[in-house]
């Protein structure tokens, strides 16, 4: 299985964490660092269980904002609590991806990250690749509100996607 390239925050300064609640769970975050290696977001990867991992869990958001991130991404499946979790003890945004599970499809993540008590909240994505990369996106977005040369490169990456969309199918 691959699995997560832990990069430090020494070695390039990442902006935004992507943590997931098991190294299964790579696969599918692999396509959030996609899109940020793509538009040249600093990020960094962990594995980071709210159930086996607990008080990494705890330091992880807990320090989050003082090591200079800014955006949360998490993934987990089944009942996925990372993501609510990691938003009860950072002030960050925190962007959570549905791990399609295997014995519910990702439902079962879906609402265990989408249905937070208000008062935390949490961003849900899509279940599955649609939601790690659109967590990335987004990501990006909130970043470029502060940051006009990563706002030009996500213009030029939406620009991209639209030019490469045909006008009928059998372009
Ligand atoms: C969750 O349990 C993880 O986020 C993962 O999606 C799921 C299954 O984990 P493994 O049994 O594959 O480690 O906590």
């Amino acid at each position: 299985m691959s699995e997560p390239k832990p990069k430090s925050a020494g070695e390039n300064n990442p902006t935004v964490g992507i943590i997931m609640g098991s190294r299964s769970d790579w696969p599918t975050l692999q396509k959030s660092a996609e899109v940020l290696d793509k538009l040249g977001v600093p990020y960094e990867t962990r594995v980071v269980s709210a159930h086996r991992t607990p008080e990494r869990l705890y330091s992880y958001a807990k320090e989050a904002k003082s090591r200079g991130l800014k955006v949360i991404i998490a993934g987990a499946g089944g009942a996925a609590h990372l993501p609510g979790m990691t938003a009860s003890m950072t002030p960050l945004p925190v962007l959570g991806v549905p791990i399609e599970s295997r014995a519910l499809k990702g439902l079962d993540s879906l609402l265990s990250i989408a249905q937070m008590p208000g008062g935390v909240p949490v961003g849900s994505l899509a279940i599955g690749d649609a939601g790690a990369t659109n967590a990335a996106l987004l990501a990006a977005q909130i970043l470029a509100l502060c940051d006009p040369a990563l706002a030009d490169r996500v213009d030029e990456w939406r620009k991209a996607q639209t030019d490469s969309v045909a006008h009928a199918p059998e372009d």
